[in-house]
């Protein structure tokens, strides 16, 4: 079995590191380049950088920001946030980025998926998906445009044809569970993995341990993304792995 891979992501708003809960109430949580220095030192096996900046002239930036960032690291990182076009795809892939996550653009237009794979590789494409629960039913819709807007499609569906259109990975977000720390929502991240054969990273509410460990034992996640626990530094790296690794979850333990 491959090992199960845990990744910090990084919300990045005009240049800095922010988090907040349930995308709202975003604080300071430090400089990106640091803090990725920092979690590669620690055993991270990959970073996601998700550009949260509302303005146009982000694209320059977040392009110059992955250039500093794969000088300083060597673990694999993907970047996201308002990517939309092949081209600029490339551009990031050029700077060094190995992943690109793409959201709103493919709700918006599918066929991204597909050419992006095509040129690219699906390897490098990850489809991200932020979900919301819809009332007590087992039913969870898909949001876009930093989680503002319903698109009342359903999350399961939705995954199922980013996969069936090329994606290489989904990264899925609980937006319920966002910053709350509560626990990542197993039954829908079971769904999903029941759903696809692709690789599936669980996002949205890591507050403990025993939160990541069950990720994957209970929602079947092949990877584990967290920014609360990390950037606060409530619970370290290397901890979070021992522990995996004595409840026999396959992990890359950091030597
Ligand atoms: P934790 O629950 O703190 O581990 O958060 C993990 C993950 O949900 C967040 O890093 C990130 O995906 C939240 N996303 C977005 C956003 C946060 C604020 C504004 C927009 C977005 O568009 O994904």
């Amino acid at each position: 079995m491959l090992a199960k891979r845990i990744i910090p992501c990084l919300d990045i708003k005009n240049g800095r590191t922010v988090k907040g809960v349930n995308f709202l109430g975003l604080r300071d949580a430090g400089d990106p380049v640091e803090l990725a220095g920092r979690y590669s030192r620690e055993g991270a096996d990959e970073l996601v950088f998700l550009d949260i900046t509302a303005t146009n002239e982000k694209r320059k930036t977040l392009t110059e920001l992955v250039k500093q960032i794969s000088k300083r690291i060597i673990i694999p990182f993907t970047v996201g946030g308002g990517i939309r076009t092949v081209d600029e795809i490339s551009a990031l892939l050029n700077a060094g980025a190995d992943k690109i996550s793409l959201n709103s653009a493919i709700v918006s237009r599918p066929e991204l998926i597909t050419e992006a794979a095509d040129r690219f590789g699906s390897q490098c494409i990850v489809a991200a998906i932020d979900a919301r629960k819809q009332g007590d039913e087992s039913r969870w819709n898909v949001y876009t445009k930093a989680g503002t807007h319903d698109t009342g499609m359903d999350a399961v569906e939705w995954a199922a044809e980013t996969e069936a259109r090329g994606a290489g990975e989904i990264l899925l977000t609980s937006m319920d569970r966002d910053g709350t720390k509560s626990g990542f929502d197993h039954e829908l991240l079971s769904r999903i993995a029941e759903r696809v054969r692709i690789p599936l990273i669980a996002s949205g509410g890591a507050g403990t341990i025993e939160h990541c460990i069950n990720a994957v034992l209970l929602g079947k996640a092949d990877a584990v993304l967290a920014a609360s626990i990390f950037h606060f530094r409530e619970i370290e790296i290397t901890d979070l792995k021992q522990a995996m690794h004595r409840n026999g979850i396959p992990v890359r333990l950091h030597v």
